[in-house]
């Protein structure tokens, strides 16, 4: 039985789709937290930018010219990280130099011609437009590839390269080594209980509430309770589904709307266009079955107290073992607290 005091010591929670344990440390945030909002920045809206390579109309690096699009855009990464040809000639003759060949196709998707939105600002409907296009390029990837990984990297503190709102696709013909650990672990969980471990433990979560932020009809998001980001969460479908190309009409018109709901809430967090790494996590496409997958959608956000002030994954952390001060449940609350309105709408 986990009671307060269990909480608000030092204690380790295991992570049962990773299998692996994280350190968290309450009593290091004893002193009440103040809530402190950041200034509001006013940012210039800029709708479109005649420097950037992602605006419609214009020249991307290599030369190839944008169309004039309307709402959304994919193109091959002019800087692809992995290439169609295939590099079978790699050897593996070395137990301790290692090497495989890979195969791989790299997009980026613009999600609005308009240079100055986020996903977080824009309408249900025009993310409803995002989420067509990601199930398009996943179910046209998953004939060719193992894995799709569908991601979107946000804001300058996470090394994203420009404003204007974009996302990624890395198609590899190899199963990457965080998807390894999940197929272990919801693959074992599977065979054990005959159920699903995340909707298994979304039942867990039912019982208490404590870690909820937003739910819908299809849809629950939730700060997992081994999170590791201040602010993680885990968004996923409230019944069995395997991939994006899975979800029907209605789901994807739920998940749109529970989307905005979810970026909102961490824009006003800390009144600032919030930075993360989030992405999908579908079943892979390699002809087994994956009965113990679901579809998920991991949210990494590195803010901590405010706008200038974030968790680095540094020293205990990268040569032991990952660490949290602010519980998930007080990051849960804090979050399903903030109001459903962008609070640039507000000023
Ligand atoms: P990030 O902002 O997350 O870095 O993504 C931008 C991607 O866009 C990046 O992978 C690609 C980069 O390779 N890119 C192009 O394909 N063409 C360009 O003209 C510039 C950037
Ligand atoms: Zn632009």
């Amino acid at each position: 039985m986990l009671d307060k005091k269990v909480y608000s010591n030092p204690h380790r929670r295991y992570n049962p789709l990773s299998g692996e344990w994280v350190l968290v440390s309450p009593h290091r945030t004893k002193r009440p937290w103040q809530g402190k909002k950041d200034k509001q920045i006013i940012k210039e809206k800029k709708e479109y930018d005649p420097e950037c390579y992602l605006c419609p109309g214009n020249e991307r690096a290599g030369g190839n010219i944008n169309p004039k699009y309307k709402s959304t855009f994919v193109f091959n990464n002019d800087f692809s990280a992995l290439l169609s040809e295939s590099t079978t000639d790699v050897h593996n003759s070395n137990e301790l130099l290692k090497i495989e060949g890979t195969q791989g196709e790299c997009k980026v998707i613009c999600f609005s011609p308009n240079h100055s939105v986020t996903l977080a600002e824009m309408s249900a409907p025009e993310i409803r437009k995002v989420i067509d296009m990601w199930v398009e390029q996943a179910e046209e990837l998953a004939t060719k590839y193992k894995w799709v990984q569908v991601f979107e990297n946000k804001g300058e503190i996470m090394g994203c390269s420009n404003p204007h709102p974009h996302g990624q696709i890395w198609a590899s013909s190899f199963i990457p080594n965080e998807a390894l650990k999940e197929i272990d672990n919801q693959g074992t969980y599977f065979n054990k209980h005959k159920n699903q471990l995340l909707l298994d433990y979304m039942e867990e979560e039912n019982i208490k509430a404590k870690r909820k932020v937003i739910e819908n009809d299809f849809w629950i998001v939730l700060v997992p309770f081994w999170a590791i980001w201040p602010f993680e969460t885990l968004l996923f479908p409230k019944f069995h589904i395997k991939r994006l190309q899975d979800l029907s009409t209605d789901e994807r018109e739920s998940l749109a709307s529970i989307l905005k709901r979810l970026l909102v809430k961490y824009d006003n967090l800390f009144n600032t266009s919030f930075p993360y790494t989030m992405g999908w996590h579908a079943a892979p496409n390699d002809g087994l079955e994956y009965s113990g997958w679901q579809l998920h959608a991991h949210f990494y956000p590195p803010l901590l107290r405010s706008a200038g002030i974030k968790k680095f994954m540094v020293g205990y952390e990268m040569l032991a073992e990952v660490q949290r001060d602010i519980t998930p449940e007080e990051a849960a609350q804090k979050l399903s607290n903030q109001t459903e309105i962008h609070y640039l709408e507000t000023l």
